[in-house]
């Protein structure tokens, strides 16, 4: 039995809407982020690093959101939401997921968590800064996609969640990934599944949806 720890509309959303694409088993706990009990010590027994989501599947503990999935994808190969390890498709698959969670990611966090890396005087530079860097690698996600209906080969994987995820928290800045066409086209479709429309009315989740 997997439990998922989660906070609504946080990093452990791609996870959520994984494990319900899965049709799997699992159990919600809620973390309440407002009253900071991401730094409890309960949850830090969990994830030392005090941060949103973990994973727990028996006595096997997982936290990073990337390789929740990747873990999830593999336990359940049958779904099909990651290409088959070894495979040419499946490098493809660690290319994007990495980036994702290793080069948007952290800028997002920069643009979230603002006061974490400089001064309250330089905070809307910084912000700037931050837009300036991240839209760029929206557009190129919007390049690749194009015509494509998915990022990595022919069928939905947990990268186009990821995907989803993360341009999601674009939804209030100056520049959002919806304006990008071909990511618009993904985001809808990654809306319109079952899976993605159960998680947000379970996280309570209102428009704009991305
Ligand atoms: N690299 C981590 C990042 C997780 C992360 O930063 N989560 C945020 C929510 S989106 C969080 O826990 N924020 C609470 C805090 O920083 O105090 C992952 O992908 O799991």
């Amino acid at each position: 039995m997997y439990a998922l720890y989660y906070a609504p509309a946080t990093a452990s959303m791609a996870p959520h809407i994984l494990l319900r694409e899965l049709q799997v088993e699992f159990e919600l706990r809620r973390v309440d982020t407002e009253k900071g009990e991401q730094h409890d010590p309960a949850y830090r027994a969990i994830n030392p690093n005090a941060r949103i989501p973990a994973l727990q599947h028996d006595e096997l503990i997982l936290w990073e959101a990337a390789a929740i999935c990747t873990y999830l994808c593999d336990r359940h190969a049958e779904a099909g939401f990651a290409p088959a390890p070894g495979s040419k498709l499946r490098g493809e698959f660690y290319k994007w997921l990495t980036w994702l969670t290793n080069t948007i990611q952290p800028d997002m966090i920069c643009w979230f968590y603002p006061e974490r890396f400089v001064p309250a005087a330089d905070v809307e530079r910084f912000k700037l800064t931050t837009l300036e860097r991240l839209m760029p690698r929206f557009a190129l996600l919007d390049e690749h996609l194009g015509d494509r209906e998915w990022i990595v080969g022919e069928q939905i994987t947990a990268v186009d969640l990821y995907a989803f995820m993360l341009s999601r928290w674009t939804r209030n800045m100056p520049r959002r990934a919806r304006d990008l066409p071909n990511l618009r086209r993904l985001l809808d479709r990654v809306m319109a599944r079952p899976a993605t429309r159960t998680t947000y009315e379970v996280e309570g989740i209102r428009e704009p949806y991305f």
